[in-house]
């Protein structure tokens, strides 16, 4: 029985080896070279891998290579029976919680403003808020967003988390549901965007729920494109009702070259690398995987389909 490798530009060789040292029995087979389809238990996926699936007539379970499962969601003709696993490794919340902290005190600390007068040679003063009344939420309170709520409290902010289910986390003030949406995100003079992409949450940082920020926040998405509607957000940045935005991923990645948040300037891009994954513990996370599958041990991280993540 076999693994099918299935990562879109992602050069499979080292991930082979990785996978090969952990579990050095499992037969892999890479993408689009499939000698024994039949023999394939196990598919690792990433990106916009389009296959016609009832070539596997023996897979038990989708892989993801990420802790995001939009892309196996949106596989055509999924055999809906097939858990979807996707990735929690720990190397993921380390990266996640180093952006999110990063992008968060160079808003909070003015640094934005300062790298822009550095080029008009302006040297002027901007206050210092402390960070105890900086109100800081974040959409989002699973692995990563938890993660960052701890180390943004551990810093002294003032934590605003939204989620569907309650949470104890220590000095962060839980939001619930829709209902709670309205006043988590006016109380957000710093809002991130940690939430998995689903029918609920696509779209939803669109100019109705983005213009009840307080005039002049910030917004930081380490999540998916998908959550922010761009124009909308372009919009509202230029009539300075959000002051500036960090933005990791794109609705159209790699971003158009012509798209305007490249030049935006108070727009910062980086090419979907907050967290990025990482070879040797993923590894060793997919191959646990495998193990429990293959000795009928129940699995982790499993995707709940009907909700998308
Ligand atoms: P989790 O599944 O652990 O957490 C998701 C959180 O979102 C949960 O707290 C969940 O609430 C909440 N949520 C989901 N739907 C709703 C909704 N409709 N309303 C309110 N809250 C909701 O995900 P992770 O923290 O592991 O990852 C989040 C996303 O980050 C991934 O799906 C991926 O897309 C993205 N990502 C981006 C990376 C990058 O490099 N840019 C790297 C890794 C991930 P509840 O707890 O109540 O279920
Ligand atoms: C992920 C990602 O989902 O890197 O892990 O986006």
């Amino acid at each position: 029985m076999s693994l099918v490798f299935a990562c879109v530009d992602i050069p499979p060789e080292p991930w082979v080896k990785a996978l090969k040292k952990e579990l050095p029995n499992l037969e892999i087979e890479v993408w689009p070279n499939i000698k024994k389809p039949d023999e394939v238990e196990f598919a690792l996926l990433w990106g916009n891998w389009s296959a016609d699936l009832s070539l596997f007539p023996n897979l038990q379970v989708f892989l993801s290579l990420g802790a995001g499962v939009d892309h196996i969601l949106t596989l055509d003709r999924r055999p809906a029976h097939i858990p979807i696993v996707r990735l929690g490794d720990p190397f993921l919340q380390t990266g996640m919680v180093e952006y999110v902290l990063y992008n968060v005190l160079r808003f909070h600390r003015s640094f934005q403003k300062y790298e822009e007068q550095q080029s008009n040679t302006l040297w002027l003063e901007h206050p210092q808020v402390s960070p105890s009344k900086r109100s800081v939420g974040i959409m989002g309170l699973g692995c990563l967003g938890s993660a960052c709520a701890k180390a943004l409290v551990n810093l002294g902010f003032n934590v605003l988390g939204w989620s569907r289910r309650d949470k104890d986390i220590d000095k962060v003030k839980i939001f619930l549901g829709e209902h709670g949406l309205n006043q988590f995100l006016t109380q957000s003079e710093i809002v991130i965007c940690l939430l998995p992409l689903t029918k609920k949450t696509k779209n939803i940082l669109n100019e109705e729920n983005l213009k009840k920020l307080p005039t002049g926040s910030f917004v930081i998405n380490g999540a998916r494109g998908g959550h922010i509607v761009e124009s909308d957000l372009l919009k509202l940045l230029n009539e300075g009702h959000i002051a500036g935005a960090a933005l990791d991923v794109f609705e159209k990645e790699p971003l158009p070259k012509e798209n305007l948040l490249w030049s935006h300037p108070k727009v910062t891009v980086t090419p979907h690398v907050a967290a990025l994954v990482n070879l040797e513990s993923a590894a060793k996370v997919i191959s646990e995987t495998i193990y429990c599958c293959r000795n009928g041990l129940p699995l982790q991280k499993v995707v709940d389909p009907f909700e998308g993540y």
